[in-house]
């Protein structure tokens, strides 16, 4: 077994005190950040199946969540920006109701590799709490929300509405797995990434 097919593994039986380890020593033979990422996702998509085919249950759930968590501590030094010149601040957060946070830390992470000062509101976000974000901190450009339930479709929908009522000006990005680019557009969003790279790019293509 490959060091990332081992890291992959660890993070789907949630080896939380592994994890770190394996990631290090998959970079050390010379695997790529990205990769080693990427296998990070793939196992939480097969979480995902098992918890559908009610295989796991949601405290397993957890635990690859966390473990994926630690994985990632590791590899965020080697995505971070190069230092350069800010373009502005970017406030996000995972909407009301929902405690997902992996796909959003992932998320702030590649939007601050691209140059953004990053506020991060954590999940269960209020929409209320992100026009306040906005408020409280200096050279604003962006809000991004992330959601990842069907249920809280809606409580993105909000946090839209509300940030664009209280402050125009204000560009904000959703995303997250049941999230469209219809839907995207129907809430009055200015623009819709489906995954953390593409997030990057938006961001940019928004503020810049
Ligand atoms: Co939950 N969960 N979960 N869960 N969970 C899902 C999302 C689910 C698809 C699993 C399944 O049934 N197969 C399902 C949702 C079904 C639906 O709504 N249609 C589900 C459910 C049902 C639930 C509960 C309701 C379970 C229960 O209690 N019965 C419950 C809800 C709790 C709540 O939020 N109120 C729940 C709880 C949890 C845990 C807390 C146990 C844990 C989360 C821990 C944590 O995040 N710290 C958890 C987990 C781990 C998952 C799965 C297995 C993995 C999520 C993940 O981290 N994926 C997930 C199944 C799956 O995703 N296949 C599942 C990896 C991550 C990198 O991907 O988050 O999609 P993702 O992010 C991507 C893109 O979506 C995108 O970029 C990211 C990176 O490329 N993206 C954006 C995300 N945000 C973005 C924002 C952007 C742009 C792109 O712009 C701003």
């Amino acid at each position: 077994m490959s060091k990332i097919e081992e890291v992959k593994a660890k993070v789907e039986a949630g080896k939380s005190k592994l994890v770190p380890g394996l990631v290090q020593e998959a970079l050390d033979e010379g695997s790529a950040a990205g990769d080693i990422l990427q296998a990070m996702v793939d196992s939480m998509g097969v979480v995902g199946e098992k918890f559908s085919s009610g295989e796991i249950f949601v405290p397993e759930m957890l635990i690859a969540a966390k473990a994926m968590s630690k994985g990632v501590d590791v590899l965020k030094p080697l995505m971070a920006g190069d230092g350069s010149a800010s373009l502005g601040t970017c406030i996000i957060g995972t909407v009301a109701g929902d405690l997902h946070d992996i796909g959003k830390n992932l998320v702030s992470m590649m939007i601050e590799s691209a140059g953004f000062d990053m506020v991060d509101l954590g999940v269960d976000v209020p929409a209320d709490t992100f026009v306040q974000a906005v408020k409280d901190n200096a050279n604003v450009k962006l809000v991004a929300c992330s959601g990842l339930l069907t249920t809280t479709m809606p409580a993105l929908k909000e946090a839209v509405a509300t940030v664009k009522a209280a402050c125009p000006e204000i560009k904000v990005i959703v995303g997250g797995a049941p999230v469209t680019p219809e839907y995207a557009t129907e809430i009055g969003a200015d623009g819709y990434a489906p995954d953390a790279g593409s997030a990057a790019v938006k961001a940019k293509e928004l503020a810049t």
